[in-house]
């Protein structure tokens, strides 16, 4: 496969990107435009960017397209989300569906939706507080099944809790025994302070014990004095253990005090743990006991950033008890996320496709295998953009997937045309 006319992030010029036997094997500079060869085994990028395939690092492929079964989620909390997603945990148990298929079935839907939008890599958590494994059991089968469309990292993820919830600790490990990727928690829904720690501990020594990955739905609340991300920190970085680490949401950071969160910084840093923010989910879920002013809700983004530690938006859901609205396009959270967090800056805007690409891949820890460089996998999009800018600006979509060289997705471009008197 031969890509002509294509524009790299980063780099001035147009390109020529040659894959052989699913790896690039070659990237080189044109003297200038080529015109168009009539040759079907060359694709014209035509002056649009070419890049790396968008990385959605965090959803719950469990829980999509749910929403109001049986009840819909009215007061917009979280806490309801987890008591709608338990009333449905019952309801299709009486319901006699087949609760594999039903899951897969809607799990395979969002895969069509994240692939059709230029995304390969997907993190996706499996309630694990559910003694038939519904959700891990259907999430494994359906990570095989696509493995051609995406790459897939389970994790297993305690909805419920891991101390308060009955076997809430063997049902996690079952789990990762099961082969989920990495082990999950959250701390800031156990029922004390205390066990809010004891489960970090469990955890973080549950992925040693079976070398996983760990990412913590960590502090998901607006209560400053939801402090576990320092816990789970200092963990990881006694055990050598946080670039393999992650914690979504620490959402009460943006509630945190200057003085708490100035000190807590250098232990972040120190810890070299990664960042997930889900800036949709949250500006949804968060803010809700305020009145006016009321906060935004998300962890401290570009301060995160500032300090040169990593971070990656994400979309968490798609239509389900949390959060009713979602169709798999990343490129809105970004531009969501940008506008909430005051990033609208030239700079940011400069590389703002940063957010939903390499530094998701580096949290997915999947660098070695992610990038436009020879020898590595030929996995790539063609966005219908000229740089960074241009596509935040016009909400632009991937014409083209490729992995491993071959074409997975094709868009036909959209157009418009105003009649004018
Ligand atoms: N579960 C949770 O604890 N928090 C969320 N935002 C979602 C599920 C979507
Ligand atoms: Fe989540």
């Amino acid at each position: 496969m031969k890509v002509i006319n294509a524009r790299l992030r980063g780099r001035t010029g147009l390109f020529t990107i040659e894959c052989v036997q699913g790896k690039f094997s070659a990237i080189s500079l044109q003297e200038g435009l080529i015109h168009t060869v009539d040759n079907e085994q060359i694709i014209d990028a035509k002056q649009s960017l070419l890049m790396a395939p968008f990385v959605e690092p965090h959803i719950h492929l469990d829980y999509v397209l749910t929403a109001g079964e049986p009840e819909w989620n009215m007061t917009g909390t979280l806490f309801e989300g987890i008591e709608r997603w338990g009333q449905r945990k019952a309801w299709v148990q009486k319901s006699q569906t087949d609760q594999i298929q039903d899951t897969k079935r809607r799990a395979r839907e969002a895969v069509q939706m994240l692939a059709s939008h230029g995304i390969q890599y997907v993190r996706t958590h499996a309630d694990t507080t559910d003694p038939n494994m519904i959700g891990m059991q259907a999430l494994l089968e359906i990570k095989d099944e696509v493995k051609d469309l995406m790459d897939i990292q389970i994790v297993a993820f305690p909805q419920e809790g891991i101390e308060s919830f009955a076997n809430g600790r063997a049902l996690l490990e079952r789990a990762v025994q099961m082969g989920a990727d990495v082990v999950g928690g959250i701390p800031h829904f156990e029922y004390t302070r205390d066990k809010g720690v004891e489960s970090v501990k469990y955890l973080v020594t549950l992925a040693e014990k079976y070398d996983k990955l760990i990412d913590v739905h960590c502090d998901e609340t607006d209560d400053p004095n939801s402090r576990f991300l320092e816990v789970l920190a200092d963990e990881v970085l006694q055990r050598g253990m946080g670039e393999r680490t992650t914690a979504s949401h620490t959402t009460a950071m943006g509630s945190y005090d200057n003085a708490y969160c100035f000190k807590l910084f250098r232990l972040l840093k120190e810890s070299k743990i990664n960042f997930i923010s889900c800036p949709t989910e949250s500006i949804h879920l968060q803010g809700r006991y305020d009145t006016y002013p009321k906060r935004r809700g998300l962890t401290r983004v570009p301060e995160i950033d500032a300090a040169g530690m990593n971070i990656c938006f994400a979309q968490d859901s798609i239509r389900d008890p949390w959060y009713p609205m979602g169709n798999g396009n990343i490129m809105r959270i970004l531009d969501a996320g940008l506008h909430i967090c005051h990033m609208l800056g030239y700079q940011d805007l400069s590389r703002c496709l940063d957010f939903i690409s390499i530094n998701g891949a580096k949290t997915l820890n999947v660098l070695d295998q992610y990038g436009v460089e020879i020898d590595k996998p030929a996995n790539f999009i063609i966005l219908d953009a000229k740089n960074d800018y241009e596509a935040l600006a016009n909400q632009s979509k991937a014409l083209l997937s490729v992995r491993h060289g071959k074409i997975i997705m094709e868009r036909t471009p959209e157009t418009a045309c105003v009649l004018s008197e």
